[in-house]
């Protein structure tokens, strides 16, 4: 972890710490504590008394810990890190100098979190995660408040609430938490089709990250980037993460809901403990002013649509490297409060109206969920360049202004603060010229609702669409209405006739007969497959199942080479503490199997002479799961008795052995390898594991007959 204090933000913050580790136990009024297990009473067994300051507040202050959570993304995890812009690609079109000056480290403060559940809710529902970002620039704070899709249910802000209030439990019943996969939230997408879009990137595996460090986050909305002479550009924001675009699949995100409801919280704390900083690089797509009409059934006001990188490319700008933990919770990643309307000169809104909604929201939301106006003082969302107003009063005001006149213009304080104005580096709105009819109208350039959705199925490698049509079919099998199934298969079918069949056939609705024709066009960059994997095995996680007679060498080996790669390897045993391995020494295991699962983990290796694990259930299904999930397999000699009693396919070795392979036993063995037994896990076999790792998942193995 990156070392306290060593930027403007964490020193910012440093006073604010309480260090327990050598403090006395006192009250808030620091009155030392005699006792703190028994009340006052009036002994032996009389009455508590009410003069027991010492629990009348210790209770009263417990009484008060909670404060409302958010109205969405309530369930989010935290990251301290920096920005630094590669060079000054951006000058021209914008006075940020956080953007433009390659020697200007901003120190950040993100938070990933998912949208529909509560605080307390799991990490891996099928859910939107949202991406924000505070740059604590020394211009003030920007917020980029992103999400891991590039586009949004809904075209207006007023849509909002109507579409949270879908997608959240039901009214009557609380019902179901962190899912969308309910009668409601059908019911209403299939009324509002501008949300077909957003709903199919929903259903994809976008919406079932492996980890915070392997989605990608999107500024959604279209900003402006504004120059010292005033001219605009319009922008769309992108972040890449470093170590690939990885997701989970639907039966392991749901199986990790009950093993590890933290998932992704832990995962993002141990890389960044471990030292593994999540990295992600920001991208831009730059408009033109005089290009916003220039892109054909695109609106750049119109947040269901993206513009394809085809079209307009994304240029690499800097990157973000989140390198410190925050102290503690609530202070931090429960306080911290983003907002869109925190602009810094040199970045301005456009007139997409989601923005403009959104520009109000989040300060009005934070007045309640922080009580009160005075939020920009807690330290997390204390910018590190000086703050200096008349802003004043109101529940919570830490500061103690100095002076007579809280006014301007005054002359009893000198007339300060001044205002800096336009030359003094004051923000200055984008003088837009505007003219037209007020009206509850959308734009016509809006009103296209199918064609982008039919773009991203366009672009879906064959196991994308595979897991999309699956994806619809377990939402909408979770619906009871029946006609809100059919309304859906009916958009389905304007957005490709393949998909709507395939759907309907899943969920006992007749396939639509009308055929819709589709576009064709593709846009390579939004398939995960298209996109490059990690690097290596940086920060992924490895198990390898080992039990008693172990041979220890080619384990060493293989462990030395994954941990070499940077990976995370946990060696685990049907007991926790030690196995005894082939020579009769004791080599300590990491855990006991029964306390994790396969669903943990990055990949699995089964070492040589672990026909112990034949005969234990628990290992033979973590290898059979591992497996289902595509994840890489490392088998090392005798070790293949355990896939074999996995009964996974084209496993007997006669069946490896065949030269060339064939087709369908290439695919089952897609990112499996052996080592003979007895034979040494060489160099060939390590480096191909790892990249079987870094490509993730094998999705081209047949793996619909796995009972796992
Ligand atoms: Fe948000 N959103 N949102 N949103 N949003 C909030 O603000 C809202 C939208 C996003 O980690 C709330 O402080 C409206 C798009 C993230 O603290 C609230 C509209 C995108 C977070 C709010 C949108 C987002 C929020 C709730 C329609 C992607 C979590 C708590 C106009 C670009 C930030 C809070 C965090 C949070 C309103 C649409 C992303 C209620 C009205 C589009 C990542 O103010």
């Amino acid at each position: 972890m990156a070392r306290k204090n060593d930027n403007p933000k964490d020193a910012q913050l440093a006073p604010h710490r309480m260090d327990k580790s050598d403090g006395e136990l006192t009250t808030d009024q620091a009155i030392r504590v005699e006792d703190t297990d028994n009340t006052l009473r009036v002994t032996p067994r009389g009455p508590s008394l009410l003069e027991d300051f010492h629990f009348r507040e210790k209770l009263m202050r417990f009484d008060h810990e909670r404060i409302p959570e958010r109205v969405v993304h309530a369930r989010g995890s935290g990251a301290h890190g920096y920005f630094q812009p590669y060079g000054d690609a951006l000058a021209p079109y914008t006075t940020a100098r956080f953007l433009t000056d390659p020697s200007a480290q901003t120190p950040t403060f993100v938070r990933f979190s998912t949208v529909q559940g509560s605080r307390g809710s799991t990490d891996t529902p099928r859910d939107v995660r949202g991406f924000a970002t505070k740059f604590y620039t020394d211009q003030g704070n920007f917020d980029l408040v992103g999400n891991n899709m590039p586009v949004f249910f809904i075209q207006d802000g007023i849509k909002f609430p109507d579409v949270i209030h879908a997608v959240k439990p039901e009214p009557h019943h609380e019902m179901p938490q962190a899912a969308s996969a309910h009668d409601t939230f059908w019911d209403f997408v299939s009324l509002q089709p501008e949300t077909m879009h957003h709903v199919i990137w929903l259903m994809s595996d976008r919406a079932i990250p492996r980890s915070y460090r392997t989605m990608q986050g999107f500024g959604v909305n279209t900003y402006r980037l504004v120059n010292a002479d005033g001219q605009a550009t319009f922008v769309k924001w992108h972040w890449t993460p470093v170590a690939g675009v990885h997701s989970l699949v639907w039966d392991e995100a749901q199986k990790i809901s009950g093993k590890d409801p933290d998932f992704n919280r832990r995962d993002l704390w141990e890389a960044i403990e471990a030292g593994n900083f999540p990295e992600y690089e920001l991208g831009v797509q730059l408009i033109p002013e005089d290009q916003e009409f220039a892109f054909e059934g695109i609106d750049l006001l119109d947040d269901t649509k993206l513009i394809p990188e085809e079209v307009v490319p994304v240029t690499p700008v800097g990157r973000l490297v989140l390198n410190r933990n925050p102290d503690n919770f609530f202070a931090e990643t429960e306080q911290v409060a983003f907002c869109v309307s925190n602009l810094v000169p040199g970045i301005d809104f456009s007139d997409d109206p989601m923005l403009l909604a959104r520009a109000f929201s989040y300060l009005d939301t934070q007045l309640t969920r922080l009580g009160g106006p005075n939020f920009a003082q807690i330290p997390i969302n204390q910018p590190v360049a000086p703050v200096t107003n008349h802003q004043q009063d109101g529940f919570h005001q830490h500061q103690i202004p100095l002076g007579q006149a809280n006014y301007t213009p005054n002359s009893l304080g000198g007339g300060c603060p001044v205002v800096p104005g336009a030359a003094g580096g004051g923000f200055v709105h984008y003088p837009e010229r505007v003219e037209g009819v007020k009206a509850r109208r959308r734009p016509e350039t809006f009103a296209d609702h199918y064609s982008q959705a039919t773009l991203f199925w366009n672009s879906m490698s064959a196991w994308e669409k595979e897991h999309i049509i699956a994806a619809y079919k377990f939402e909408l099998g979770k619906v009871n209405a029946m006609h809100v199934r059919e309304r859906m298969v009916e958009h389905l079918n304007q957005i490709d006739h393949t998909l709507a069949v395939s759907v309907a056939a899943g969920i006992g609705v007749a396939a639509p007969t009308e055929t819709h024709a589709n576009h064709g066009r593709v846009s390579p960059a939004l398939s995960q497959a298209s996109m490059p994997g990690s690097a290596g095995a940086q920060g992924r996680k490895v198990a390898v199942l080992v039990g008693n007679g172990v041979l220890a060498e080619s384990l060493q080996a293989t462990r030395a080479g994954l941990t070499d790669a940077g990976a995370v390897v946990e060696l685990l045993a049907p007991v926790d503490g030690a196995v005894t391995t082939a020579s009769g020494e004791l080599l300590p295991v990491d855990r006991a199997m029964n306390t994790v699962s396969s669903v943990l983990y990055d990949a699995v290796v089964v070492a040589d002479g672990a026909e112990a694990l034949v005969n234990d259930g628990y290992a033979v299904h973590f290898v059979a799961e591992a497996y289902k999930h595509c994840k890489p397999l490392g088998i090392l000699g005798t070790g293949d008795q355990v896939v074999q009693a996995a009964r996974l396919p084209v496993f007997e070795p006669s069946d490896r052995a065949t030269e060339p392979a064939s087709k369908p036993i290439a695919a089952a063995l897609d990112g499996v390898l052996f080592v003979a037994p007895g034979a040494d896990a060489d160099g060939e076999f390590i480096a191909g594991l790892v990249d079987a790792i870094a490509r993730h998942r094998h999705y081209d193995r047949p793996v619909d007959g796995i009972a796992a």
